[in-house]
């Protein structure tokens, strides 16, 4: 790109370029499942020379991108990048081999890659080819960029977000404000970092308003027979896919099926069901949006506390009274801490962001 000569005659640490990286990497946010989000710049002389992202799996690495960008400049230069470079044959060449015909002098790398194939693999490459290499440079902002893939690395499974929204007097409630949906709001955000959201069959899909935002698959749960299923639309203002999930017992509409939306038929949902399917789709994150018909989710709400499915939780608190309200999730009393909670305004409400321990 280009770049002011007064930009040109600061001098950068190393952290500035990482956090470049990361600028880089969140270009393809949401289209990147199930690898990580990754971005790279060469440096040489003070001077960016070359950047590059990782667009989505199956095309190039961002090592890649940023030495073509370099081209012979890369030569003597740095490497930054916000991800461990791979070492391995996978859909792509490996990057370390990229780095070494390139002659950089340097690489500086945000994180070690938790995919075992890697794992410090392609440090040591580097470092063997006589390569100076630091690690762990703005580690802790390149961990939070791919802590869904970091998750499904180290757990074999997707990372869930559980989100909802509540009054200031504490009641659930069963819609969305409008607002939270629009460009830059909250909720669009959420929904374009998911590759997947959980639905009630009675709450209606939003898209994602975010500029070029993937949409995510949206997994509706059918299997309250007492409460209207309405028709999930697939493409009205997006190209979110949509799966119906129903339990034997419920008769859905064979309609549904003739619009090409595709039904999956259990014994009994469970959470580890959405999972594995997610997960064989080469899904890394999940967002459990509650609202609609609470009943949809009592199951899967007890089982993912139980099983410890649940990694971050979005709460939405709307500065409205209201006074006592049944819901069906009344029975379900979880002693669960939730850690490295922040608070946020956004919009007219309170964001709560926590992390299940
Ligand atoms: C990098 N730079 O930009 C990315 C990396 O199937 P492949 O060839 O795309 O390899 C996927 C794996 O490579 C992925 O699981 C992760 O370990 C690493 N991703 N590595 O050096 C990149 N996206
Ligand atoms: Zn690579």
């Amino acid at each position: 790109g280009a770049h002011t000569e007064q930009e040109q005659e600061e001098q950068h640490d190393d952290g500035y370029y990482i956090r470049r990286c990361v600028e880089l990497a969140r270009t393809s946010i949401g289209y990147t499942s199930p690898n990580p989000m990754v971005g790279c710049v060469i440096v040489k002389d003070g001077k960016i020379v070359g950047e590059g992202f990782h667009p989505k799996a199956g095309q190039p690495h961002a090592e890649v991108f940023a030495l073509r960008d370099a081209g012979d400049l890369a030569e003597n230069g740095t490497a930054y990048v916000s991800l461990e470079p791979c070492n391995h044959y996978g859909r792509t060449p490996p990057c370390t081999e990229a780095l070494i015909k390139a002659k950089v002098k340097k690489v500086v790398i945000g994180m070690v890659d938790p995919n075992a194939i890697v794992d410090s693999k392609g440090i040591r490459k580097l470092r063997d080819a006589g390569i100076e290499v630091t690690v762990g440079v703005e580690e802790e902002l390149c961990k939070k960029l791919n802590e869904a893939y970091i998750h499904q690395m180290l757990t074999g499974k997707p990372f869930v977000t559980l989100r909802y929204s509540i009054t200031v007097s504490g009641h659930p409630l069963d819609q969305l404000d409008d607002e939270v949906t629009e460009r830059g709001g909250y909720y669009s955000k959420l929904l374009q970092e998911h590759d997947a959201i959980v639905l009630s069959s009675t709450s209606s899909f939003t898209a994602s308003k975010e500029p070029g935002a993937n949409q995510p698959l949206q997994i509706v749960l059918s299997k309250n027979p007492n409460s209207q299923i309405q028709t999930p639309k697939p493409t009205d203002d997006s190209t979110s896919k949509v799966i119906i999930f129903t339990e034997k017992e419920m008769n859905v509409e064979p309609e549904t099926n003739q619009k090409g939306i595709e039904t999956v038929v259990f014994d009994r949902i469970s959470l580890i069901s959405v999972l594995e399917h997610c997960k064989h789709q080469g899904l890394c994150s999940v967002l459990l949006d509650l609202r609609g018909d609470y009943a949809d989710f009592e199951d899967i709400l007890r089982e993912g506390f139980e099983q410890n499915f649940f990694q971050k939780l979005v709460v939405e608190v709307l500065p409205i009274w209201r006074g006592s309200e049944e819901t069906s999730l009344k029975h379900i009393y979880v002693e669960k801490r939730v850690k490295n909670l922040t608070s946020m305004v956004s919009g007219k409400s309170i964001l709560l962001v926590g992390y299940f321990g």
